[in-house]
């Protein structure tokens, strides 16, 4: 049976600046990240690849080829992400907005137009100029645009991660742990809004905020900035995550665009009965805390209401267990390996499930559960802001683009408004600590000669994509696949 999706359903690609832009010569800029992936102690140490994200596909120069790219592919929505570091190598302390605070937490940012003037002679105009351009071809396309605020890299004036790792989060600017980030990162939205708001259709704040709270400050051998294993550096930076998204929205509110967040979602299960406590845990601290918190006010009244619209990173499920509790504010819990992030790569999961070659299981209806759980606690819109695989011959990619459609199609079909997706990714990018080993791309890209060249999935994709559909004769790969 052909599987209808009507016809405002976007269908695109996510690019995220650190991970596309750089590649060819003048692309090159700070930022925490680079920091961290250029330290000579974290290559040796092989907290890093040692590839560098200079060496990139470089977007910043080929944005169009790649814009032309998406739309021969059916693609008509884009969630792009600016630099922050990139538009403000300088500090931007030193320009005055009214700020309220209490308890440490900030309530109120109010951005004036004199404040933003102030702003546009500390920003680099190249790079502004450079992000009008990308936007505008986008969008000249016909195309969707959602802009993204943040996804990680931060400014060198606002997070120095080897010092942090070496000195402590107090003796080094310490990024999200500092309350300034909060004000900063409101000025920093007011002012992309100035410059570039009325090319977007819908905003997003950030990209997973979860990850960065989580990689940086509990799970640290994940290798992400800045590593500091300490859990009050993880409360502290999220709250302010928290109220920068918060105080973000209001700063955006005006536009009256949805202005949601991305989030990253993975399918918690339990791993049998005696588990079932350890899941919903699991689930509460790394997803609904913080999407409760910025949608009903739990725990925190002053963030009711800050989301229009959720953005749904789904790659695989996480099963876990009853485990070991190392703090007060931290889920007792085990993640069983064997199962979602937690697999051999190229192999099989314990359930008989491919696995990528990142070793994330092959679960498409983990993305299912995910939509319908959301539905039912926030009625909100989603967007699927990311979902793919990490796969160099390009094996599993189509089976794993059309189950994960299904999957969408079927929660539609049960009343969950989901109004696009988007595939991660278009091109091969710089997947981070990990370098440019894990390919993410429906497109191939030479990093030698910046060349790029379809994988036969793309051509499914726009298979797709063009008519809005997955056609009956795709129907094989809606389930599991045939070995
Ligand atoms: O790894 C693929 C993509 C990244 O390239 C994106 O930047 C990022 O938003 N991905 C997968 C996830 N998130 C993203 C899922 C959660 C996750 C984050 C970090 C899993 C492992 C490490």
């Amino acid at each position: 049976m052909t599987l209808k999706f009507n016809k405002g359903f976007g269908l695109g690609f996510s690019t995220a600046g650190f991970q596309h832009e750089m590649g060819l010569r003048g692309s090159e800029y700070e930022s925490d990240w680079y920091l961290w992936v250029h330290d000579p102690e974290n290559i040796t140490a092989g907290i890093v690849s040692g590839d560098l994200p200079e060496n990139g596909p470089g977007y910043w120069d080929l944005f169009s080829t790649d814009h032309s790219i998406a739309q021969s592919l059916g693609m008509d929505i884009a969630r792009l992400g600016l630099e922050w570091a990139r538009i403000f190598p300088r500090p931007t302390f030193g320009v005055k907005v009214r700020v309220e605070e209490e308890k440490g937490e900030i309530r109120a940012v109010e951005v004036q137009e004199p404040a933003l003037k102030e702003m546009d002679s500390l920003a680099n105009r190249g790079a502004v100029e450079r992000y009008s351009q990308i936007l505008r071809d986008w969008k000249s396309r016909g195309n969707k645009l959602i802009i993204n605020l943040y996804h990680w890299p931060l400014p060198v004036w606002l997070h120095d991660p080897i010092r942090v790792r070496k000195l402590g989060p107090d003796r080094a600017p310490s990024g999200w742990v500092d309350p300034r980030s909060v004000v900063e990162f409101a000025k920093f939205a007011a002012y992309v809004n100035w410059k570039f708001g009325e090319l977007a259709d819908m905003w997003s704040t950030m990209n997973e905020p979860n990850v960065v709270w989580g990689l940086g400050y509990l799970n640290v051998r994940s290798n992400f900035p800045p590593g500091y294993l300490d859990l009050k550096s993880m409360l502290t930076a999220r709250s302010h995550i928290m109220d920068a998204h918060a105080r973000a929205y209001d700063v955006l509110k005006e536009t009256g665009k949805p202005i949601g967040v991305i989030y990253a979602l993975s399918d918690v299960q339990p791993l049998d009965e005696s588990s079932s406590k350890a899941a919903e845990d699991y689930d509460y601290f790394s997803h609904y805390l913080f999407l409760d918190s910025l949608s009903r006010g739990t725990g925190r009244e002053d963030l009711k209401g800050k989301l229009d619209w959720i953005g749904v990173n789904y790659y695989t499920r996480t099963i876990v267990s009853p485990g070991q509790k190392l703090a007060a504010d931290l889920p007792a819990i085990r993640v069983v390996p064997g199962y979602g992030f937690a697999c051999p790569p190229s192999s099989r999961s314990l359930d008989g499930r491919p696995t990528s070659e990142f070793g994330w299981e092959v679960y498409p209806e983990g993305l299912y559960n995910v939509i319908l759980k959301l539905k039912s606690r926030y009625s909100l819109p989603m967007i699927v802001t990311e979902n793919g695989i990490a796969d160099s011959k390009d094996n599993w990619r189509s089976w794993y683009l059309v189950s994960h459609l299904h999957q969408i199609h079927r929660a539609i079909s049960q009343g969950a408004d989901v109004r696009g997706y988007l595939h991660w990714n278009l091109i091969d990018n710089y997947e981070w600590a990990s370098g440019f080993r894990m390919k993410f791309g429906l497109v191939y890209v030479d990093l030698e000669t910046k060349r790029r060249y379809l994988r036969p999935s793309a051509l499914v994709f726009r298979e797709i994509a063009r008519n809005k559909e997955i056609p009956d004769s795709m129907e094989h790969l809606a389930g599991p696949p045939r070995l």
